[in-house]
């Protein structure tokens, strides 16, 4: 049976698990969330919202008698926490106290990727700025300046660049993360799924995770959810190649070989109208198509299945059954990180078109429909309009793309770019292009023929190496940022303010755009006095205040109507061209592309090769986390997860340490400890995001574990949108150091 506390104890290890190190955190190890809400001591609290992922959990943090940040804890009021913060919120206020932080602006003095910097000032920092950034736009326009930014500092500095003239702006949140299902959901049902989705995993009675690993991913209040399901008696199928946590809390595990999940959703598809357990009447009233795919899926029978996806065709059969029977309450879940094969987009296709076939999209324990508050807007001048943006990069490529694509920046920024949309400058705001973009060595080479790369970070990552300048951002915990709204079953939002003075000489994001708009004179499109005032007077207009915000840290807001979920019986207009689930896409046929998702084969790993499979650890957030002083003492490497058959071919033991090469020849920069475990198919390795760091001064991670990153150099990009498919890269194992080989 599933035990909840078992589950739980995941979540849990936030509040009281965690054993931290030394003078203020060992105190703070004895105290459970509960306990420091009901402590006598008089200590003063400020709310925040976490920025050590992007569920952005709202959270109160304690302040000792002495000033010190103490503790952070969730807010019993925030939907996306209740309460409860992860192990990685709870460490997080080791990104205020990590002493390998960035503390001063810096200017490049070297060589570019070499990490030879002077110490300046601000003032100087921007001088410098300000003076390229206009002889780019001399040179080829304001457009050539384009932004990658991940996290809360970008949206400031999303600012600043459109009122110099570019909307060249990107995130890895699209092109290397959930744009393919973004789209896929957009096409056929009118409308992204955004964050956090909105899977009603409360009340489902079935849910299907393809690949999502949620309890590994720790999102947070969708884990407790899940939790919450389980113990109500929701069944719980995992389609992974890899025995997740979530595999381990299933009724079903199906180990499907890698890259063949389209045909075993097609199966699913085949067995359920072929059975007529389909939800007649909500597609009938809904939904357009539905002919077409009965016709379509009739050959994708489980046996045409099994050989493909070596899931037993007894076994398609009874989880198809168990997934008609908990509908409407059922959930195949979309995942997040879905940039796998580059047929992705496809792939969620698939998701999509089972959820709509068994009525789960706007029904209870199927998706709800999610309500926002509107943040109001702060008045501005109007943006020039640039000549060009993102879209002139396309070219005629990925007709389904609705935001930008970081790949193409990159692209564009590449020496051997010869049309007129160059990109010579990038600002680069919370994300560490070297390790979450694939291909490390063309993300370096478009670096070194930029003009201008600033890096606005916390720490030393692997890019603030590259950078012509570096401006020192002071963490979540030491300033205020925008406002946080999201969507969920009820409007919400969240105030960040600062816990603490900036240490060091770091500020704010909104604080350096404001005064790189002076050197830029731009001043007039930020024309407030700090960016407190900005939130003073939004939170009025949302009807309530700063002083309130700052007491209760969040605020829920009622619905508009009683419209979580579709009305039985009721007409409802989707937001697709015809007002109806698109199971067949007019859209994608029109383009160019098929109109009904299909099976392609992929390449296999080659003779003594594994496929290179990486996920999440539920202490680390891919690379951020791994020289936090609190998070790093958890887990401080990665190793890579080897099936024991393999591992007697090899013979390998666990706790060696190996070097990884891939199908391209390039060979881990550093060894990872072998773990032999059943947990894997024998055609697969897995290793967890974020390690193997190669910048010095991380002086926790450095050299810890190997970077999955540097060994996925093949792409296989998505023709609909974009995105970047990073698991089709295969790996072989080093046994003797070959660093000393190449010596010798
Ligand atoms: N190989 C591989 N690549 C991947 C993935 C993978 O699993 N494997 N995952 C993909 C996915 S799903 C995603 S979403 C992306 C994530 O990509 P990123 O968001 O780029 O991930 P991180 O490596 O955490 O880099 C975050 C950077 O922000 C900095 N930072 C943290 N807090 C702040 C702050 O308050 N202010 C500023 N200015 N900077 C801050 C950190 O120091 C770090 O340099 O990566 C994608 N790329
Ligand atoms: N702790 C923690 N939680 C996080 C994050 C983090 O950094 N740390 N990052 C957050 C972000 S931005 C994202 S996008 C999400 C990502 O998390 P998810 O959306 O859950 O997605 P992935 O990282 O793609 O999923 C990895 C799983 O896919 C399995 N897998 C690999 N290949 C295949 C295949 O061919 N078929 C199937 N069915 N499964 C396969 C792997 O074995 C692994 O269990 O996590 C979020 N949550
Ligand atoms: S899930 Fe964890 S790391 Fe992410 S925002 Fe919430 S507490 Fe922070
Ligand atoms: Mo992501």
């Amino acid at each position: 049976m599933n035990s909840r506390r078992q589950f739980i104890r995941i979540t849990s290890l936030g509040a009281s698990a965690i054993i931290f190190g030394g003078g203020v955190f060992k105190a703070m190890s004895e105290v459970t969330s509960l306990e420091a809400k009901n402590l006598k001591v008089n200590l003063k609290r400020t709310p925040t919202y976490c920025e050590v992922c992007f569920w952005k959990c709202a959270g109160w943090v304690y302040i000792n008698e002495k000033g010190e940040i103490w503790k952070v804890i969730g807010n019993e009021d925030d939907p996306n926490c209740n309460g409860r913060f992860c192990p990685r919120g709870t460490g997080g206020i080791g990104m205020y106290y990590d002493k390998d932080r960035l503390k001063q602006p810096l200017l490049r003095v070297g060589k570019k990727g070499h990490q030879t910097f002077k110490e300046v000032s601000w003032d100087e920092a921007f001088d410098f700025i300000a003076t390229k950034m206009k002889e780019i736009k001399v040179k080829h326009g304001p457009e050539s300046i384009a932004l990658f930014n991940h996290g809360s500092g970008g949206k400031h500095f999303g600012n600043l660049l459109k009122a110099y003239g570019s909307a060249n702006i990107t995130a890895p949140s699209y092109a290397q993360c959930k744009g393919p299902r973004e789209e896929a959901f957009r096409l056929t049902f009118g409308a992204e799924l955004s964050s956090p989705e909105p899977t009603d995993i409360r009340d489902t009675r079935c849910l299907v995770l393809i690949g999502s690993h949620i309890g590994e991913n720790m999102h947070n209040g969708h884990v407790q959810e899940m939790s919450d399901a389980i113990d109500k008696g929701a069944a719980i199928i995992t389609v992974d190649p890899r025995f997740s946590t979530a595999a381990s809390k299933s009724k079903f595990w199906l180990p499907i070989k890698p890259a063949t999940d389209i045909a075993l959703l097609l199966s699913w598809m085949n067995v359920i109208i072929g059975e007529e357990w389909y939800d007649k009447k909500y597609v009938e009233k809904y939904c357009l198509g539905f002919d077409q795919l009965k016709s379509y899926v009739k050959t994708f029978t489980p046996e045409w299945a099994y050989p493909i996806t070596s899931i037993a065709p007894d076994v398609i059969r009874k989880t198809a059954k168990e997934i008609a029977n908990a509908s409407p309450a059922v959930l195949i879940h979309p995942g997040r990180h879905v940039t796998w094969y580059g047929d992705d987009t496809q792939r969620l296709r698939c998701v999509a078109i089972l959820n709509a076939i068994l009525g789960s999209y706007g029904r209870r324990g199927g998706f709800y429909f999610p309500a926002e508050t509107t943040l109001p807007g702060v008045p501005h001048p109007p943006y020039p309009e640039p000549k060009w943006s993102w879209k002139a990069l396309l070219n005629g490529r990925y007709p389904a793309a609705e935001a930008s694509i970081s790949d193409l920046f990159v692209e564009a920024s590449l020496p051997e770019q010869t049309n007129d949309k160059k990109i010579k400058g990038w600002f680069v705001v919370g994300t560490n292009l070297i390790t979450t973009i694939p291909n490390t060595l063309k993300t370096v080479k478009a670096i070194q023929n930029l003009d201008l790369l600033v890096v606005v970070d916390t720490m030393p990552m692997e890019i603030a190496g590259f950078a012509d300048v570096v401006l020192p951002e002071c963490t979540y915990l030491e300033r205020y940022d925008d406002i946080r709204v999201g969507p969920h079953r009820e409007p919400n939002i969240a105030l960040r303010m600062p816990a603490a003075e900036p240490l060091y000489n770091t500020k704010p994001a909104s604080w350096m755009v404001q005064k790189l708009s002076e050197k830029l004179g731009l001043s007039n499109y930020f024309p407030y006095k700090n960016f407190e005032e900005v939130l003073a007077t939004q939170l009025i207009k949302l009807g309530t205040s700063l002083e309130e915000m700052q007491k209760i840290g969040v605020k829920k807001f009622s619905r508009e109507a009683d419209d979580l979920y579709l009305t039985e019986g009721l007409d409802f207009t989707f937001p697709t061209a015809s007002g109806k689930i698109e199971i067949y896409s007019t859209e994608l046929e029109a383009a160019g592309f098929d109109p009904l998702p299909k099976y392609t084969a992929h390449p296999e790993p080659p003779e003594g090769f594994y496929r290179l499979n990486y996920g999440r650890a539920p202490m680390h957030t891919f690379g951020r986390t791994s020289n936090n002083p609190n998070l790093s003492a958890l887990m401080s490497e990665n190793s890579v997860w080897i099936n024991p058959k393999v591992a007697k071919v090899w013979g390998l033991v666990n706790d060696q340490y190996i070097w990884l090469k891939n199908q391209d020849g390039v060979v881990s920069g550093f060894p990872i400890k072998v773990r032999v475990t059943e947990r894997i198919r024998w055609d697969s390795v897995y290793m967890v995001h974020g390690f193997g760091r190669a910048d010095k001064k991380l002086s926790r991670a450095y050299g810890k574990g190997a970077n999955d990153s540097e060994l996925i150099t093949n792409v296989m990009t998505d023709p609909l949108m974009g995105g970047t498919g990073m698991r089709g890269n295969f790996v072989t194992f080093i046994i003797d150091n070959p660093k000393q080989e190449a010596k010798s």
